[in-house]
């Protein structure tokens, strides 16, 4: 099979309405080795790329809004609320007047970040508000001269993290500023043409970020957002700046320019396959960043502790954002949830923290994780035979078992796959961890491995990503947004127009046996009911593409699960799946994966 390289998905960030995320196409390379960026990179990157688990914090004037606005409720990314409601600076710096976070305590916050997991906290000093959440003698719209709180929290928070080891980082806006005439992104108060940027940088956005510098202690990150207004050589000087304060300090890639220490993707974006070199997927635990009076949809510990694992199986990050509200409360189902996050990294932390990308592939059971000599298997979903198999494993076994349990577990190698069986009185878990001790080498199988597929499982689901493409046959990641500045990332196949373009699956059918084959994808109106193939088994199955409805990035992507029909697989170590047009057609559709759900004969 054809070893196709598909790059990670870098994130390029467009200063504009939108405060989107546009992901690039997948460049034609493997992975994209960022520690290798030009005039970038920090020398010392251990400590972020061991970490492995972060929190956000955005907490802010926003926060005592809520997302509301003279009673009325705003949708998706509170902190723009601002920017929704085309508030006038004057009016939106009211709420300073009566946000008085009382019930803000620094240290049962730097215990929540601890307690949960998570190995540093970055929270906003200013965002695109222009607001500042510390003592700056820059503006004096700030927390401690313009509210009844007369406090500064990131003085308290920053002491009580290191007394906790947690890592301690600031968010800063650094070229969105919705509140000064210079600044970027105000245009309903200010003249786009009247701004001078530069003026902005060197009267408040700079003179700020040294105050953050200099007063807060040893800062682990400076975590800059929504680049714009400066030249790469500014971009340099602007980071030599900050190195020079701070030497130990990491910056992020949105410092712009393609600069930076570590790469963040998109918003809410993780990478379909690995990426080298230090980077970080960010998620909100709501819908959105801010703090929202309304917004109830939660994240479980399970959804967390999936999004990182699999996030540490690609060699990542992962930084998952609370809201606090106005009064300096954490959301309940924040506390509750990440807790018992938490408790789960307590017992199994070792196979996270300090690992590094799987040369394993994400199977249907789950993920994994990896250490000289040690393979960490992240059982998400237990199959009924309760046998795990790892495909190309090409390391000699030295002992199988559940994470610090004494027995050892029943494991076999055959034909370069190992089977580990798990016991049948599992207790109850987020996710069953088991350890294999080898020797040798294991290979990268990212693409080179066929997608496994069993009997043992309701239902297993082969990305886009793994495609063998071929002909015109591309595959890019899709954003579109829910609610406003609420993005999602699906990777899909797309650009196929002829019988020639075809995206081949490579399938390891474990047990032969009849499966429904489903398609999941969207469709536009030049894509519709044009006819599709798919060969597989020595037979071809034909359908017509499903209308699902328009791409528009700022609304939601509607995907079909179309049934193509039950069809006979045979055991096979390497089965093609080939879906293309069955004839030329002006288009087809974006295929995001293709499903493969056991059909039993059994009454
Ligand atoms: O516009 C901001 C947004 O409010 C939020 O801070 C996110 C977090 O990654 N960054 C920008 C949008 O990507």
């Amino acid at each position: 099979m054809s070893k196709k390289k598909i790059a990670s998905v870098a994130s390029i960030l467009v200063a504009a309405v939108c405060a989107s995320s546009m992901a690039a196409d997948m460049p034609d390379q493997w992975t994209k080795d960022i520690s290798q960026t030009p005039q970038s990179g920090h020398p010392d990157t251990k400590w972020f790329q061991d970490a492995k688990f972060g929190m956000f914090m955005h907490w802010g004037l926003y926060s005592e809004a809520g997302n509301v606005w003279k009673g009325k409720d705003y949708y998706g990314s509170g902190e723009w609320l601002m920017h929704q409601a085309k508030i006038p600076a004057k009016q939106y710096a009211e709420l300073a007047a009566t946000f008085n976070p009382v019930h803000f305590n620094a240290d049962d916050w730097a215990t929540f970040v601890h307690d949960s997991g998570a190995k540093y906290l970055v929270i906003t000093a200013k965002h695109h508000e222009g607001f500042a959440m510390f003592k700056s003698n820059v503006s004096d719209f700030n927390i401690v001269d313009a509210t009844p709180y007369k406090k500064d929290p990131m003085a308290l928070l920053s002491e009580a993290c290191r007394k906790h080891g947690v890592q301690f980082g600031f968010y800063y806006s650094q070229n969105l500023d919705w509140h000064e005439q210079n600044g970027g992104g105000n245009t309903w108060d200010f003249d786009p043409k009247s701004k001078d940027i530069k003026k902005y940088y060197a009267e408040k956005s700079i003179p700020q970020t040294k105050e953050l510098l200099s007063n807060y202690g040893p800062l682990g990150i400076m975590w800059f957002d929504m680049p714009g207004g400066l030249t790469h050589e500014e971009t340099l000087a602007f980071m030599a700046d900050v190195r020079k304060l701070q030497p130990n300090c990491l910056i992020s890639s949105r410092v712009g320019q393609g600069l930076g220490d570590f790469e963040d993707l998109g918003d809410s974006e993780l990478s379909p396959l690995p990426i080298a070199g230090p980077w970080e997927a960010l998620f909100t635990h709501t819908d959105s960043w801010g703090f929202q009076k309304y917004d109830q949809n939660y994240k479980t510990p399970k959804e967390v502790i999936k999004l990182l694992v699999s996030t540490s199986a690609r060699g990542g990050n992962f930084l998952l954002n609370v809201g606090p509200d106005g009064e300096g409360n954490l959301p309940e189902k924040s506390r509750e949830y990440l807790l018992d996050v938490g408790k789960w990294l307590k017992e199994n932390g070792e196979a996270v923290y300090g690992t590094t990308h799987s040369p394993i592939r994400d199977q249907p059971w789950g993920v994994c994780t990896a250490k000289p000599g040690k393979l960490f298997l992240h059982v998400l979903e237990v199959p009924h035979n309760n046998v795990i198999v790892v495909p190309n494993f090409t390391g000699d076994v030295k002992s199988a078992g559940m994470l610090h349990a004494l027995a050892s577990l029943q494991w076999k190698m055959e034909n370069g796959t190992l089977e580990v069986t798990l016991p049948g009185n599992l207790p109850a878990s987020l996710d069953h961890v088991i350890e294999v001790n080898y020797t040798g080498e294991l290979q990268d199988g990212w693409k080179s491995t066929p997608a496994v597929i069993s009997q043992e499982f309701n239902s297993v689901a082969v990305d886009a990503s793994y495609a063998d493409l071929a002909g015109n046959t591309k595959i890019k990641t899709q954003t579109y947004s829910q609610y406003f500045g609420n993005w999602k990332h699906d990777t899909v196949i797309e650009g196929q127009q002829s019988p020639e373009d075809t995206a081949t699956f490579n399938l390891a059918v474990i047990e032969p046996g009849d499966y429904r084959l489903i398609l999941e994808y969207a469709c536009g109106a030049d894509g519709k009911s044009q006819e599709g193939a798919i060969d597989v088994n020595g037979r071809t199955y034909t359908f017509q593409t499903l209308f699902t409805g328009p791409y528009d990035s700022h609304q939601p992507l509607m995907f079909v699960r179309h049934t193509i029909g039950i069809i006979p697989l045979s055991k096979s170590s390497d089965l093609p799946l080939v879906i293309h047009p069955l004839a030329n057609s002006p288009s087809f559709f974006w295929l995001r994966r293709v499903v493969l759900e056991p059909v039993s004969s059994a009454p």
